[in-house]
């Protein structure tokens, strides 16, 4: 039985897991750089262990120093959290072979999905939909074009390493293609390491809409339901929803279905996340997996009931899932918020500094899970996220009223935050609506003047 996780994360997820694990009993490592010494995950667990310097190459990226730290303190398992090394199959590997539970699904899992090719081709043979386009990478200019002309333009060029919309480039002709295919072969060789692309059909305005997945380790998968994530800027989410207004009911079924499928074919274990295009007509399209537990996390949570960090111990801990698909249910809806310390009338730069008043809502319906208080000086080092709002209820409208009332309480005082533009958001009528795509975002700066923001 597990007794004792190091926690391979910093933040708000570090802090989420502490939490878990203290309410299964379980004893909690803290590894951190130095520039993470005052972090509230550091001070509540049981143990913790500086790995390195403030750069996250220097310490939460050093897996020789966070397995060094898993010897020395003899834990029986790391939770990897999201980002960092949470789908370096690599080390999940030497956590593997160094008998320490890795929290997450097996290495074989996550080098399968990780290669976006292989994933999509993966689920397609197992009966999932997939965007049409060419079988794999493609070897050459002239193939590429030749797939691009057959699919018909718009298409898009993705890295086979690529995912969460690094490396993509987009093509509306023949012309545009030759530049854009070569421009996102070296971007691949230069961030991953590996120049291999693919192509396919461009989906215009889509809905980005997730399944969560849960898989034990005896056969049983389960999905939990989706997320809708359409709203987001520059590949980072910022508001994440469930259920989607968009879906159907017989929709929700087949995306379900089609999701627990792709899963299944990735022999997964663990906690994971099935990513979804819809367009407009209702068509959807895998486009890739996510073999971590995932910042929205408490959306679904929230919806179902279900402790998705619990869920994950017990299962690294070899149990089964001790319920069923039909036991799920979905009677709540659940809205996240993330906030950044950024400044949302200035592009978005980010806005690290020390936090005089801290005062987070509170009251029904309302979850903030945050690792900073008054007095937290938020480091320059790390993504800007420094909490996430979280509000529900039993309809659409009463978790968005709820979310626009907790967001007017919330007082974060010394650092600017994206918490105008989240009201800002909750009070226009496309979103209030259900009508938001991927597109949303830049529409919505585009028609809104800054200082709504300031
Ligand atoms: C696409 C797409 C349209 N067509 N694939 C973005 C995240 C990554 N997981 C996949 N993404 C997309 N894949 C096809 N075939 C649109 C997106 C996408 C996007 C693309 C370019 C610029 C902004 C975007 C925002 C959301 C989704």
């Amino acid at each position: 039985m597990i007794q004792k996780v190091l926690i391979a994360n910093r933040g708000e997820i570090a802090l989420r897991i502490v939490r878990a694990c203290r309410e299964l009993g379980i004893k909690t490592l803290a590894v951190y750089s130095e520039a993470d010494v005052q972090s509230l995950h550091v001070q509540l667990a049981d143990e913790a262990i500086c790995i390195g310097g403030p750069k996250s190459a220097d310490s939460y990226l050093r897996a020789d120093r966070i397995i060094s730290a898993a010897e020395i303190a003899d834990v029986d398992a790391i939770h990897p959290g999201y980002g960092f090394l949470s789908e370096n199959a690599k080390f999940a590997e030497q956590c593997e072979s160094c008998n320490i539970k890795f929290i997450g699904p097996k290495s074989k899992s996550i080098r399968m999905m990780g290669d976006k090719a292989i994933a999509k081709d993966t689920v397609r043979k197992a009966g999932v939909p997939t965007v049409p386009g060419s079988d794999g990478p493609v070897e050459s200019e002239g193939e590429a074009v030749k797939v691009a002309r057959k699919i018909g333009y718009p298409v898009i060029i993705k890295a086979v390493a690529g995912g969460g919309g690094r490396g993509m480039r987009i093509a509306h002709n023949d012309v545009s293609f030759a530049k854009e295919y070569h421009v996102a072969r070296n971007e691949a060789e230069k961030a991953f390491g590996n120049g291999a692309v693919y192509v396919e059909k461009y989906i215009e305005k889509p809905r980005h809409i997730e399944f969560q997945i849960l898989a034990d380790g005896h056969g049983k998968v389960l999905h939990l339901g989706e997320r809708d994530c359409s709203v987001q800027r520059r590949h980072q989410k910022l508001i994440e929803e469930s259920p989607s207004p968009f879906l159907t009911p017989g929709l929700r079924k087949a995306m379900g279905k089609a999701a627990v499928k792709a899963a299944s074919a990735a022999d997964y274990e663990n906690a994971g996340t099935i990513e979804f295009l819809v367009d407009a007509k209702g068509n959807f399209y895998f486009i890739e997996m996510n073999t971590r537990i995932q910042v929205e996390h408490p959306v679904t949570e929230e919806c179902t009931g279900i402790d998705l960090i619990k869920q994950q111990l017990r299962i690294a801990d070899g149990l089964k899932l001790d319920f069923d698909q039909g036991d799920i249910k979905f009677d709540r809806h659940a809205i996240e918020c993330r906030i950044n310390a950024e400044d949302p009338a200035r592009n978005f730069t980010p806005s690290p500094g020390t936090i005089g008043l801290y005062y987070s809502p509170g009251g029904n319906g309302v979850r903030v899970d945050s690792h900073v208080y008054s007095g937290y000086t938020i480091p320059p080092y790390y993504d800007s996220m420094i909490g996430k709002l979280i509000t529900y209820g039993p309809n659409r409208k009463a978790a968005l009223d709820r979310m626009y009332r907790s967001l007017s309480e919330y007082l974060i005082r010394g650092i600017k935050t994206t918490i105008p533009l989240h009201k800002a958001i909750m009070s226009d009528p496309v979103f209030i609506e259900g009508k938001a795509t991927t597109a949303y975002m830049e529409e919505f700066m585009a028609r809104t003047p800054t200082d709504l923001f300031t």
